[in-house]
């Protein structure tokens, strides 16, 4: 089957700081949002923290050796801002920057490229606490300067950067349900959360032109397919709107300068709309090299008339992975097929894609033959989308290591390695084999 994707095709894994590096206070390390909500009773499941987590930290040679027997091409991994800038401005941590170059070193001698994420989601506390977090405008503009600082230094060494992975979710689960860091919920704060998100991603953008580097830049973006419950006409509208609230409310500033109109009609219908400055549209929309993509599944809406959003979202009958998301590879398809129909050929790579399941070691082995399957499968439907004209040009699976799974601590496993979290000992699962042999052709 590789052989159905291009020869200068990117294959890689990825992971996120906050939930595998641990060493939460090591090093100078400021405190983050997830630091201090983890620490709050009943928000994540366990009381779980960050802290240890896989150790990464001190273990990222031995990671990287994992990768480099795997074959992979590249690693998507993000940068803890906190490790940067312990308050989030002002006066940077050396020794956090010392980390990034080691592990960028590790990589170099393994050939495997870099791409790093500047945002996911592990804001500094100091932030939040002075200045509301996402909600303030000035925290793009401090997100900004960090991406300058770690650019200036890290730049040339990364063949791509993702400026914020998943703004909807950073923006409606911290800010709006209050089941992510920082907990808040108000809709409109999350609206203004998202909109500085996206401002702060533009800002990026252009500070990684003015530096002249040669990688690539764009964002990541969680990316769900929703289809209308049957043909009433009123499920197809349903669906329109919850499209256009999660996917279009991103896609559209960030290829088109622009807020979807009719989603913008209708907050304003439901009092839900909040002033975002127009102006702040022209760098949100600065020219991306490529989009990136998280998919996971799909969506079922219908509309109804007991919810006071007027839909509802409903669960299939098919198989579901240990997140409860239903396994639906054909979803992936669609989501590329029709990103190409309606923003053009930007280049697009798979920055996630991967499913939790609850794993046994037996006999030394993690037989997870679930993972595998789904693995294939969305490959498959990605080699189908390549064919039928889209630019993907990269995947990257969800994930290399079992690793803290936000609200629901260490308790779901997307690694394709599985971690002991007593002995962080790491064993490659049959998932991970099959990837090695998919890659060796
Ligand atoms: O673990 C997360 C990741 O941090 C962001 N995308 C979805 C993954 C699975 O929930």
């Amino acid at each position: 089957m590789k052989s159905q994707f291009p020869q200068d095709f990117i294959w890689g894994t990825a992971t996120a700081s906050y939930q595998i590096e641990g060493a939460a206070e090591v090093d100078g390390r400021g405190e983050s949002i997830w630091d201090h909500f983890s620490r709050m009773p009943g928000r994540v499941v366990n009381g779980h923290t960050g802290d240890v987590a896989c150790d990464h930290y001190n273990r990222y040679a031995e990671d990287v050796k994992i990768m480099a027997e795997l074959g992979v091409d590249a690693y998507r991994f993000s940068i803890a801002w906190p490790r940067i800038f312990p308050e989030g401005k002002g006066k940077p941590n050396a020794k956090g920057l010392d980390f990034y170059q080691r592990l960028l070193d590790e990589l170099e001698k393994h050939n495997i490229r870099a791409a790093a994420t500047l945002y996911h989601w592990d804001l500094p506390q100091a932030l939040q606490d002075n200045y509301g977090g996402w909600v303030n405008r000035d925290v793009a503009l401090y997100f900004r300067d960090y991406a300058a600082y770690v650019l200036e230094r890290l730049g040339k060494r990364l063949f791509q950067v993702i400026t914020i992975n998943e703004p909807w979710v950073a923006a409606m689960l911290g800010y709006a349900f209050g089941v992510h860091a920082p907990g808040i919920r108000d809709y409109k704060a999350a609206l203004h959360a998202s909109h500085h998100l996206l401002y702060g991603h533009g800002l990026a953008v252009q500070v990684y032109r003015e530096l002249g580097l040669s990688g690539q830049i764009g964002i990541t973006l969680n990316l769900t397919p929703f289809y209308p419950r049957c043909d009433d006409p009123r499920d197809a509208d349903a669906a329109r709107i919850v499209d256009g609230t999660t996917n279009r409310w991103f896609l559209d500033p960030v290829l088109k300068g622009r807020y979807p109109e009719d989603i913008v009609e209708w907050y304003k219908s439901r009092d839900m709309m909040v002033d975002l400055p127009a102006d702040d549209l022209k760098v949100i929309g600065e020219k991306s090299d490529f989009l990136g993509i998280n998919y996971y599944s799909r969506g079922i809406v219908g509309h109804s008339d007991d919810d006071p959003r007027g839909y509802k979202q409903f669960s299939p009958d098919s198989p579901v992975t240990d997140m409860g998301w239903e396994v639906y590879p054909t979803g992936l398809y669609d989501l590329l097929t029709r990103l190409t129909r309606d923003y053009g050929s930007i280049p697009l790579y798979i920055t996630e894609n991967g499913a939790a399941y609850p794993d046994v070691v037996e006999d030394g082995r993690v037989h997870d033959k679930e993972r595998t399957e789904y693995l294939q499968k969305h490959f498959e439907q990605a080699a189908r989308a390549i064919a039928d004209g889209v630019p993907l040009k990269g995947y990257y699976v969800w994930s290399l290591l079992d690793n803290f799974e936000w609200a629901f601590g260490y308790t779901k496993r997307f690694g394709i390695v599985y971690v002991d979290y007593d002995t962080q000992k790491r064993i490659i699962k049959d998932s991970g084999l099959w990837y090695r042999d998919f890659l060796k052709g």
